[in-house]
């Protein structure tokens, strides 16, 4: 009888995958496809087109721009001065990467322990448990766990929930359908220090991002509240990210390629990297490395509009880790519908 297995050429054993871009464009991508995700033992719909793989090893020569919120948030003496620094660093950060690390925010470190020790609770429940409170086609919010970006699906789980609750969307997507629907966050049963947890951070988070928009404002020239206005019914969401070890870390991505929707994001990750931003100058994806109690803002597509295209909504990506799980809570800032 013939092993398989002994008749793979070496770079496709187990133990010796090797990523060497060259070995991928030599095989016929389908049967590639197939007997790689038969080794690795995972699902096709989970494998990433050759040029969207992660690259051997991420470049992380550079960090985004660290920026410190203490002039915006303790005003120094000399505070004109220091305020008109910041919001020109902010303005450079916003131009040039489109997205930047702060520090000396003003959320106290005891809201975001207590949101991630509760989301990594949550994320170790069983799975039955997990999907009790299921996302579902009419209500978005709730748990997830094949989430799909650009048709591939991420090696992650999710839990969503909006900041106001109930939340108001359109019933339809239809552009002339004006019917509203009236939507509910889900929360896990008898577990109140969840619910508790989330609402606590999402109310600190709220603060942290009306101060970013002010800065970005003056950043553009324009005054403090001008994008103030619009968040009256906003539907902005919390998302709890968990990412799961991946047996195939070069074939996936914990979340695809992709630009954020909303106003601006306010990200929580935890010190394992994973989050690469494309860098404007080159197309390279340059992995954000965590720094402890930072928070890590983006751009999203609606500043690039109130901006002019100024400051543009850049695209990021996740990728996976062989051995440690990861967390991130994104804070997606949203107006009314
Ligand atoms: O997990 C991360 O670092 C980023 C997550 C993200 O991009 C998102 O949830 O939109």
């Amino acid at each position: 009888m013939i092993h398989l297995q002994h008749k793979l050429p070496n770079f496709l054993r187990p133990r010796t995958i090797n990523t060497n871009k060259q070995h991928y464009h030599h095989h016929h991508r389908l049967n590639y496809k197939l007997k790689f995700s038969a080794m690795a033992d995972i699902d096709t719909a989970f494998i990433q087109a050759p040029e969207h793989r992660p690259k051997p090893k991420s470049t992380a020569a550079e960090n985004i721009p660290l920026i410190d919120l203490s002039p915006a948030l303790n005003p120094p003496p000399d505070s004109d001065n220091s305020l008109s620094e910041l919001t020109a660093k902010i303005g450079r950060a916003c131009k040039n990467w489109g997205f930047f690390q702060v520090i000396n925010h003003g959320v106290p470190s005891k809201s975001r322990e207590k949101i991630e020790s509760v989301a990594r609770k949550f994320f170790a429940l069983p799975k039955e448990e997990k999907r009790k409170v299921m996302r579902d086609e009419v209500n978005p919010f709730g748990y997830y766990d094949s989430e799909h970006t650009k048709n591939v699906r991420d090696w992650k789980e999710v839990f969503d929930l909006a900041v106001e609750d109930p939340i108001l969307f359109p019933a339809s997507h239809e552009p002339d359908d004006t019917e509203l629907k009236a939507l509910s966050n889900r929360w896990p049963e008898n577990f109140p220090e969840f619910r508790e947890a989330c609402e606590e951070y999402t109310k600190e988070m709220e603060k942290l991002a009306f101060k970013l928009l002010e800065l970005i404002a003056l950043s553009l020239g324009l005054p403090k509240g001008r994008f103030n206005g619009f968040f009256k019914d906003q539907t902005t969401r919390l998302r709890l990210n968990y990412y799961p070890p991946c047996p195939a870390p070069h074939l996936t991505l914990g979340f695809g390629r992709h630009k954020d929707s909303g106003v601006l994001t306010i990200l929580g990750q935890d010190d394992i990297a994973g989050l690469e931003v494309k860098r404007k100058e080159d197309g390279e994806w340059i992995l954000v490395r965590p720094t402890p109690d930072a928070y890590i803002i983006n751009v999203a597509d609606i500043i690039q509009v109130w901006s002019n295209d100024e400051y543009e909504s850049v695209k990021h990506r996740v990728v996976a880790n062989s051995e440690k799980e990861r967390l991130s809570i994104p804070y997606f800032l949203y107006p009314s519908h």
